[in-house]
């Protein structure tokens, strides 16, 4: 499995798929309802994420909804930094869920060691300068456009295909403004500006993404089209809750398949399923 230079040491030690543990602090986030929009409740559960397994926690604070506003870079810097603080001085690994540079900036200094940027610094002009001014890991997300108009930017010729090359072109951009690709992380950015058919066949085939020879990011966690997959007799989409038994599924697809992390709600599910995986690639003896 490949590794990112610039992971905290004991994580580029581990042969095994990464947890992502979520952690939206938004009060609309669409996953988890809004139930982690303060503070002190947004610390404690990143600190149960990692303490059910997680490996990383993405802390993000701007809801990716579909059709989703903006919010204003104060409010955003307000929902994120003190999670992000705190959670680092608890030894936390945190990743942080951004598309602006001053959020990425302000959130390393606070002790995040990661940026995940789900616009793969399409959104903000400056990102991608601004990775190359450090060393660390660099999530680079496939993406067409901002929440309120994705659903509409979905036209593909293959859609694996289209994913990846588009995804190259971001990465190209990014080593253009001098980030080291050996930081770099890819994601095909399941669910975004894509109908939920869509994300089946970038599943299925996994090794045009594996061409590009990046580490991958997939997150699939409770998404709509799992939410679909498992819709009742009527055509009612599966709930959010009952959709993790379809996540870990995926989660031990992807992990037999080499990902590099999984970005997951429920860490502790997720986690046993890459134990299990993990202890059956072991050589017996
Ligand atoms: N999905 C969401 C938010 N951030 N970041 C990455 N890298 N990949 C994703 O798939 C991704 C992300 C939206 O999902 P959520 O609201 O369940 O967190």
């Amino acid at each position: 499995m490949l590794h990112p230079t610039g992971l905290p040491q004991h994580l580029e030690a581990l042969d095994r798929t990464l947890v992502m543990g979520v952690l939206n602090v938004t009060p609309d986030s669409f996953s988890d309802g809004g139930l982690f929009n303060q503070t002190d409740i947004a610390i404690e559960h990143g600190l149960s994420l990692a303490a059910h397994g997680a490996d990383i926690v993405d802390v993000g604070g701007e809801s990716t909804r579909p059709g989703a506003e903006r919010i204003s870079i104060e409010d955003e810097l307000s929902r994120v930094i003190p999670v992000i603080s705190e959670l680092a001085k608890n030894n936390v690994v945190v990743s942080v869920d951004t598309m602006r540079t001053e959020v990425a900036r302000e959130a390393l200094l606070a002790g995040a060691v990661i940026v995940n940027d789900i616009s793969g610094g399409r959104a903000d002009s400056l990102m991608n300068e601004f990775m190359s001014t450090n060393s660390f890991p660099f999530i680079i997300m496939h993406w067409r456009g901002l929440s309120n108009v994705m659903t509409q930017l979905t036209d593909y010729d293959d859609v694996a295909r289209d994913v990846a090359g588009e995804l190259a072109s971001q990465v190209a951009d990014a080593v253009d403004a001098g980030v080291e690709r050996s930081r770099i992380v890819i994601d095909p950015g399941i669910g975004f500006a894509k109908t939920t058919q869509q994300n089946w066949p970038i599943l299925q085939d996994l090794e045009t993404l594996d061409a590009l020879e990046l580490p991958v990011l997939w997150g699939v966690s409770r998404k709509k089209f799992l939410g679909e997959l498992l819709a009742d007799s009527h055509g009612e989409f599966r709930d959010m809750s009952g959709r993790e038994a379809a996540t870990v599924a995926l989660t031990t697809y992807l992990a037999l398949a080499g990902a590099w992390a999984v970005r997951v709600h429920d860490a502790r599910a997720s986690r046993d399923a890459i134990d299990v995986i993990e202890r059956l690639g072991q050589i017996h003896d």
